[in-house]
């Protein structure tokens, strides 16, 4: 798709160029441009974020048809605040930060945009407070006693991947 737009993009760009350039240069500028267009057009990788260590990660499989939960433990080694804005988990189709609240005994939960962890604080994810909302868990990646991988990204554009057990609804 990106390839069909880049070409109807430069179609009518390469016209102009070969009235001005000439037959001669025209190939050069046109290879010139592709390969400056196909480079600012990939995405950056982000880097790792090395600062930064994922203990306990575990999700926890309520029944198929319903989100799973993903708790953890993350502690902040950087000299600055780590500032989480969201996660993937192999075998959820779409993950979400949440936090539950108990308000006169009554659960209710609600997504959050981030989570920042202070420089050399430890947060945690668990039961009744913050978790990572699983949603679509797929049955056939997410087996009660097996394993999966979650990757939590952060606002400066680094991440970190960590293994995650997967448990039945009583751990
Ligand atoms: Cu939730």
């Amino acid at each position: 798709m990106d390839t069909i737009i880049l070409q109807r993009g430069l179609l009518p760009l390469a016209r102009v160029l070969r009235q001005l350039v000439g037959n001669a240069n025209y190939l050069k500028w046109v290879v010139f441009l592709v390969i400056g267009s196909l480079l600012s057009t990939l995405p950056s990788a982000s880097a790792a974020t090395p600062d930064a260590k994922l203990t306990d990660g575990w999700l926890r499989l309520l029944l198929p048809s319903r989100p799973a939960a993903g708790y953890f433990t993350l502690s902040n080694f950087g000299a600055t605040s780590l500032v989480l804005v969201g996660a993937e988990i192999k075998g959820c189709s779409s993950v979400m930060l949440h936090r539950s609240t108990n308000s006169g005994g009554s659960e209710a939960m609600g997504m959050v945009s981030s989570v920042s962890i202070s420089s050399h604080g430890t947060i945690r994810f668990a039961p009744g407070g913050y978790h990572l909302m699983c949603m679509g868990p797929d049955p056939q990646v997410l087996r009660i006693g097996g394993m999966t991988t979650a990757i939590l990204h952060f606002a400066d554009g680094g991440h970190l991947s960590a293994s995650f057990q997967v448990r039945g609804a009583r751990p």
